[in-house]
Formats: C-alpha cells, sequence, structure tokens
C-alpha cells in the first residue's frame, strides 16, 4: 500500500514525496526525537507529560504532512471553497480524535507500550481546548470534522483566545470562576505561523480622495494591530483530506504608533504596543447575550478583518477578476458575530478594489450565508451606533449605505408601511441607535439558515416574519448533528467495537445511515447481554469518576440519570430538582415495602452558569444544598443520590455521556433552537427525557415516541399557558416542594426566596408549574420501563439504531448542496 502511495505522488505532483512510516518502530523513533529534540528531554528519562508531547508532534507531523497534500490538491483543483467564520470554536482535546480519524490509534498505542507508555494515560495529559461556550460552539468543532471527513474543500477562521472558557470551580456549593490559562503547557496542536499577518486598523477617521476623476473614500486609521495566523490541522476519517482551522491571535503592529518611540517615552510606548494582545486574550462567557462592549465589538472586527484578508489573498492569487469571486468562495456566517464581514468585503471592494457600488453590492449577495442559533427575541446582537462610528468609521457609512439601498428598494415593494419599514430597517432609532447586525445578515445573505425544523418555523413566523413575506426563497433549515467520530468512536469504544460486530462493517463511521442496521437485531438476546455489557462498563467508568471527583460511592445498580448543559431558566434545571424533592419527599413517606419498589437513581447534574447570570447561579447552589441534604440522609441510603460534576467541558462529557441510562432535556417548549446534547446521548443508547421542542421533534420520528419519554407543554400550548399567569392551576406537589425551599428544609432559606418567587408568585414564564404533573408522569414512565431491563436495553439499542440522521455529515452535506454550493475534492491517496 505503501509503495502503491509513492507511486501515485509521483503521477499527481510529479516529484518523490516521503511519507512517515506508521509501523511501530518508526513511530517509536519519531516519538523518541521528539523526546530529545522537541521536548528536550533525555531519552532515557521521560516523564507521562513529556511522553504526550512527544507523542502529539509525531502526531502533528502526520496531520501536517496530509494537511500539506490536500493544500497541494485544492491548488491544483482550485474548486470553490468555503470559508467559515465563528467567534467560536470548543474543540476539546485532539490526541484521540486525531489518531482515530488519521487511522493509527493502534499502531501508536502498540509503539507506546513498547516504550513502556499506555496511551490512555497519556491522552489524560491534554487539556481542553475550550474557546468556546456551549452549543453554537460545540456545534462548530463537529462541523469542522465533518468538512474533512467528507472532503470539503474548507477553512474554519476563529479567535486564537489565550483564556478559553473560565474553569468552573465549587466552592461550598456556589461556582466561582477560575481563568482557564489553557496555553500554560504549550499547544503542540497549532502552527504558529510567523510569516502569515495582516494589520488590522481601528479608528481615526475617512477622507475622500480623487483617483482618475474618481472620488474615493480612505479610511486613516488611528491604531493598528497585526493579526498572526494559528493553524490547526482537522483530519478527515477515511480520507487523506485534512484542513485547517485558522485561528488570529493580536500582536502589536511596528506600525502601531511610531511617533512615541521618537517623543522618547520609550518604556511607555513598549507596554502600550503591548495592550494591542489584549484583543485576542479572553473569551466572553455568556452563551447568550450580546454586552455591546468596545472590546467585544474589537474582537470581532479584528478575526473578520484578519479573516477577509487572508480570503482575498488567496483568491488573487490565482484570479484576476472579481467577476469569479462569487464562485470560488462561499462565507458561512456562524451567527451574528462575524456578520461585519459582509461590511468589511463591501470596503475592500469598494475602497481597495474600487469596483463600483453596483458590482460590489452583486458579489455581496452571492457569497454570504448565515445560520442564527438562537429563538430569544432579546438575543438578537445590537452595536450602540456611537461605538460602531468611532471604532470603524467607515464601516459604519458602508451600512448607513447599504440600509439607505434597502428602505428605498423596501417602499418600492411594500409601500409605505412604516412600522414594518421600521422593525426591518439595519437601524434601529431611539434614544440610542443601534444597528442590527440580524437584518445586516438577512439582507446580505442569500440563505438564512434555522437549526432545526420547528427552530426554522419559528424564524419564519415570528423572529424573522417581515423577511420571510419579503423574501421567502431565503429561508432554510439544517437539523443540526454531531459527529460519530468524537461522540461514539472516540468517548465510547466499547460500544463502537459492538456496533461494527453487529453491523458487520466499520463503515457506519463515515455513514451513518448504516446504523439503523442494528434496529434488525433489538430482540436479539446476545446483543442484549453484549449491549447491557458495554453500558456497564461505561457505568463504571463514570463511577470511578464520580468518586474522584466527590468523593461519593454510587451503585451501578442505580439509574444513571444525566442533566448536563449550561445552566439557564429556559433549560429548566430547577424542574429537574424540584422533581428530585418530590422523589426524596415520596420516599421519605413510604414504608419498608414501598421502598423496595423504588428505582434507585444516581440523578448527575453538570454545567456551567454565566458569571453574572444570578438565577443560574442560584440553582447550581440549589442542587448542592439539596444533595447535601439527600446524600447524608442515611435513611435513604442508595435510592437517591445526587451528584453535581463541575467543570463540565468536552472531555468530561466524553465520559459522562457514555455512562448515562438517561438524559434530560426540559426546555420549554419553543426556546431550544436545536438541542445537540441529546443527539450524543441518543448515540450512546442513553433514553430520553425531553419536551417537544428544537430537534426532539425530529428525533420522535426518528426513533418513536414509545422509545422516549416525553412530558410537557407542546410549542402552540405555551402562549395560552402564559397568558393564564397567575390564574394557571398547577399541581399541589409543586407548591409543596417549592414551600419546602422556602421554609428552608434545605437552609440557605433568605437566598432562595427570589428563586421561588419567580416559579410561585410572579408570572413563571418558563412555566414549571404547568409542567410539573406531566413531568413527573414521564419520570414514573421511565422507572416503570427501568425495571423491564429487557425493555430498557430495546428501547437503547433502537435509539442508537435512530440516530443516524443527527450526524454532523448530514447536515454538512446538506449545506455544501443546498447553501453553500461546493463539491468534494479528494486527496486521491
Ligand atoms: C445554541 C442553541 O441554544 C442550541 O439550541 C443549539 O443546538 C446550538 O446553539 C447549536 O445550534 N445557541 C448558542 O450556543 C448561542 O446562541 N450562542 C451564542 C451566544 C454565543
Amino acid at each position: 500500500e505503501f509503495g502503491e502511495g509513492k507511486g501515485k505522488a509521483e503521477r499527481i505532483f510529479g516529484f518523490m514525496d516521503v511519507f512517515l512510516e506508521n509501523d511501530p518502530l518508526s513511530l517509536q523513533k519519531d516519538i523518541l526525537d521528539h523526546v530529545e529534540f522537541t521536548v528536550a528531554k533525555s531519552r532515557f528519562n521521560f516523564d507521562d507529560f513529556e511522553a504526550y508531547q512527544a507523542l502529539a508532534h509525531s502526531v502533528r507531523d502526520r496531520l501536517i504532512e496530509r494537511w500539506h497534500d490536500t493544500q497541494i490538491i485544492f491548488s491544483k483543483k482550485d474548486p470553490k471553497r468555503l470559508y467559515f467564520l465563528s467567534l467560536e470554536f470548543l474543540m476539546g482535546r485532539s490526541l484521540s480524535n486525531s489518531v482515530i480519524n488519521l487511522g493509527v490509534r493502534d499502531q501508536f498505542a502498540d509503539a507506546l507500550s513498547q516504550l513502556g507508555f499506555e496511551f490512555e494515560v497519556l491522552a489524560e495529559q491534554e487539556g481542553d481546548a475550550c474557546l468556546g461556550n456551549g452549543g453554537l460552539a460545540r456545534l462548530s468543532a463537529c462541523q469542522m470534522d465533518s468538512l474533512a471527513t467528507l472532503d470539503y474543500p474548507a477553512i474554519g477562521y476563529g479567535l486564537r483566545y489565550q483564556y478559553g472558557l473560565f474553569r468552573q470551580i465549587i466552592l461550598d456549593g456556589f461556582q466561582h470562576e477560575q481563568p482557564d490559562y489553557w496555553l500554560n503547557f504549550g499547544n503542540p496542536w497549532e502552527i504558529e505561523r510567523v510569516h502569515i499577518t495582516y494589520p488590522v486598523k481601528f479608528y481615526g477617521t475617512v477622507t475622500d480622495e480623487v483617483l482618475n476623476q474618481e472620488k474615493y473614500k480612505v479610511w486613516v486609521p488611528g491604531e493598528m494591530v497585526e493579526a498572526v495566523a494559528y493553524d490547526n490541522p482537522i483530519p478527515g476519517y477515511g480520507t487523506r483530506n485534512t484542513i485547517v482551522l485558522r485561528l488570529w491571535a493580536a500582536k502589536p503592529s511596528d506600525q502601531h504608533n511610531m511617533e512615541a518611540y521618537n517623543t522618547g517615552d520609550y518604556v511607555d510606548a513598549v507596554v502600550n504596543r503591548q495592550k494591542a494582545e489584549s484583543i485576542s486574550s479572553i473569551l466572553y462567557p455568556d452563551d447568550r447575550s450580546y454586552q455591546g462592549k468596545e472590546l467585544q465589538l474589537k474582537q470581532q472586527y479584528f478575526f473578520v478583518s484578519a479573516s477577509v484578508q487572508d480570503i482575498i489573498r488567496r483568491f488573487k492569487d490565482s484570479h484576476k477578476n472579481f467577476d469569479e469571486f462569487p464562485e470560488k468562495v462561499a462565507l458561512q456566517l456562524n451567527d451574528t458575530h462575524p456578520s461585519l464581514a459582509i461590511v468589511e468585503v463591501m470596503r475592500v471592494l469598494l475602497d481597495e478594489e474600487h469596483l463600483g457600488w453596483n458590482k460590489a453590492w452583486d458579489i455581496i449577495c452571492k457569497i454570504f450565508s448565515f445560520t442564527t442559533h438562537t429563538v430569544s427575541p432579546e438575543a438578537p446582537v445590537k452595536i450602540p451606533v456611537d461605538l460602531l462610528g468611532s471604532l470603524l468609521p467607515r464601516h459604519l457609512q458602508i451600512i448607513y449605505d447599504i440600509n439607505f439601498h434597502f428602505v428605498e428598494k423596501l417602499k418600492k415593494m411594500i409601500g409605505l408601511d412604516y412600522d414594518r419599514l421600521t422593525r426591518m430597517s439595519i437601524v434601529e432609532e431611539g434614544a440610542v441607535k443601534n444597528i442590527r447586525m440580524a437584518n445586516l445578515s438577512i439582507i446580505c445573505s442569500h440563505t438564512v439558515n434555522g437549526v432545526s425544523r420547528l427552530h426554522s418555523e419559528l424564524l419564519k413566523t415570528k423572529l424573522f416574519k417581515d423577511f420571510y413575506e419579503l423574501w421567502p426563497h431565503k429561508f432554510q433549515y439544517k437539523t443540526n448533528g454531531v459527529t460519530q467520530r468524537r461522540w461514539i468512536v472516540v468517548s465510547n469504544p466499547s460500544l463502537c467495537a459492538l456496533i461494527s460486530k453487529w453491523l458487520g462493517t466499520e463503515a457506519w463511521i463515515r455513514d451513518i445511515d448504516l446504523l439503523i442496521g442494528l434496529k434488525d437485531h433489538a430482540d436479539n438476546a446476545e446483543l442484549h447481554q453484549q449491549w447491557k455489557m458495554v453500558k456497564k462498563v461505561n457505568k463504571i467508568r463514570l463511577a470511578e469518576y464520580i468518586e474522584a471527583m466527590n468523593g461519593l460511592k454510587v451503585s451501578l445498580d442505580a439509574m444513571f440519570d444525566v442533566h448536563t448543559k449550561r445552566v439557564h431558566e429556559y433549560k429548566r434545571q430547577l424542574l429537574n430538582i424540584l422533581g428530585i424533592i418530590h422523589r426524596y419527599d415520596c420516599i421519605k413517606s413510604m414504608n419498608q415495602n414501598d421502598r423496595k419498589k423504588v428505582v434507585p437513581r444516581v440523578c448527575v447534574m453538570g454545567g456551567k452558569a454565566a458569571p453574572g447570570y444570578e438565577m443560574a447561579k442560584k440553582i447550581i447552589k440549589l442542587f448542592h444544598v439539596v444533595a447535601e441534604k439527600i446524600n447524608n440522609d442515611n435513611d435513604i441510603g442508595d435510592l437517591l443520590k445526587l451528584v453535581f460534576i463541575p467543570d463540565y467541558n468536552v472531555s468530561v462529557a466524553e465520559l459522562v455521556i457514555p455512562g448515562a441510562d438517561l438524559s434530560q432535556h426540559l426546555s420549554t417548549a419553543g426556546h431550544e433552537a436545536s438541542g445537540t446534547s441529546s443527539m450524543k446521548f441518543l448515540m450512546n443508547g442513553c433514553l430520553l427525557l425531553a419536551t417537544e421542542d428544537g430537534s426532539t421533534i425530529e428525533m420522535i420520528e426518528e426513533i418513536g415516541q414509545d422509545n422516549m419519554f416525553l412530558f410537557g407543554a407542546k410549542v402552540d400550548e405555551v402562549p395560552a399557558l402564559r397568558e393564564k399567569g397567575p390564574a394557571l392551576k398547577v399541581p399541589l406537589q409543586f407548591l409543596r416542594v417549592v414551600r419546602m425551599i422556602r421554609e428552608g428544609h434545605f437552609g440557605f432559606k433568605d437566598y432562595f426566596q427570589s428563586l421561588c418567587d419567580k416559579i410561585e408568585c410572579e408570572n413563571d414564564y418558563f412555566l414549571l408549574g404547568a409542567d410539573f404533573a406531566s413531568y413527573l408522569e414521564a419520570q414514573a414512565a421511565a422507572d416503570k420501563a427501568f425495571v423491564d431491563e429487557e425493555r430498557w436495553t430495546k428501547m437503547s439499542i433502537l435509539s442508537a439504531a435512530g440516530s443516524g440522521k443527527f450526524s454532523s455529515d448530514r447536515t454538512i452535506q446538506q449545506y455544501a448542496e443546498n447553501t453553500w454550493g461546493i463539491q468534494p475534492c479528494r486527496c486521491p491517496f
């Protein structure tokens, strides 16, 4: 095979390539070379962490080799490329995923064991790359994996934050945040490109100049920083294709303020220069709202400007005429955070390429597509005009021009309907004038995508109704998906082996539709036995982690009931806690005989609250006080145990998800745009207890409602329930558990009053009271199913078998075909 590859390389490239060998001896030599020359330790004396570093560098060499080959093919064939712009990527760890996608996992494990190291142990040395908040950020990471695997010519662009998402620590049950200085121990997965840098301008003034009798705008900046590229190779699975995620870091620019050096204040000048680095230093830790801060806007423009310069440079390397730009370039806006890219491309085409308004606008309308990830009417990002005008004066002018042309056109289409014109304008008038980034994105993109079918309906009928009525053809949706490479193959090796055995092939790792084949064996006793064994192995792994973290021993016979996601009122972790209190209360009142019928549960919760989100932080504290009481109640024993997993992140999720029997997805219907953790649980054969929200609705179609525990108001019932307000009848059990908290049954009485008021005296916006009875029924149904082991196992097999639709491979293929118009371009060996 190796000789074949070499021959092909010669035919394709016309030169003899040298491939890195993957036999154990060559791998050992590579690892030891890196120990000696990269890590600079003696090859006779190095510890686990040093071994991990050397291993990571050996893997990186192989990634770089493939990436170069991929680049050669892309340059030669010059396909239309996708540029995926996202301010957040939640990549997690890279080692295990890389060796699996490269197909060298076993070879490396063999090589290491001969050197006296265990692959799994070294893999634990790696820290997580947490350059994102939650769903949107992890989705971007899954989508990069699928883009590489499906051979699409794509590049991801983002920011290389020095501080990723804060580390959550829990002290006395309260969340505290600590900085995540993830680069402290180096990052072997990135390649610093000292020669790929671009100047990024801020502030200053705009002047008019005349060139060849034409008037042009010239932006004279007041500040300059330099963007430096850091490349992170992303390997595809079952292909040689390896693409790149290019993250920008801010560095001081030599042109920053030369004057200062000359005026003699050398030390101050250097210190000021250094401030430039703060632009890419920190990820904003809120997963919902935009704070309209200057630094946040600077970050957005910094990343957009560097990416656009890079894209245009690449295009101009092999094309002379901008007419071809839309045939070669697709730009994807991952939510509104990168939307300044629209204005930046327009500025370059007008002021630097001198194309003229009509031509430039025509290009803009063909290259941008926009995906929104929220349903919240408060979430749309607004930038105060004053802020934008001071930081990016030329961009504000261009936005006004785009808006002027748009409003003029709109008047011709809809007449002088001022209410509607006001709603649709990019500029929001009022005491503070704002730029509405969603309106800008919709107006300038050829396609607007939602992230599930329900989400898309809500966009069309509520959030963006005016725009949908104007341009129905722009609106599409692509239901989210997750990559089975990370969420089964890496995180659940036992299940991966079992699935391959029963399907008789590993092809499902690239072609997830094959999973449905498990359905044929859903009643097979032998599979049941093995399926249960796999779950047990994963529960043991999780139980060991819980014991190490919390010192709590949990029973493997209990149902592992998991609720992990960012903490939010709309995600209703509070509903879960109220349900737990109710369960505890019921057990307490039972006699010993009845207690024998209770299904023991280990209730696991995990997730971070935004540092400024007080109610979310109270919910975390409430879980802890309830846990304290119940876990220390010897009368209850193993019937109910509560565990909070601190600092939930990608690598913790890889451990928790495979070990879950049941997982909860409780958002009030109409609030979760899609939800993606449910997809990971489903693939791992975990049963879902959920509301009919986001992508769950599509899961019901795939898995069947008999294989899930559904509850709660449906999306069209929610408005009427809200309307009723205090007149809404809530069950007595609900009032009782709220009273227990209020009266200090779990302590911290005063601290929880506001939380109780919100769901009892105020309008209970997220309808906990209204959904409580049906939530308890769904929980009872889960208990009933769990005691019937064979029924439960069958439901579990059917959940995994029906999860194929929720692979990001399907999502990406739909984007490629229906939104971006790109084709696979495969490295031929
Ligand atoms: C999330 C949605 O809440 C979730 O339903 C969806 O599955 C996920 O995006 C991926 O589409 N939204 C966000 O994470 C989000 O809006 N984050 C922005 C503030 C950064």
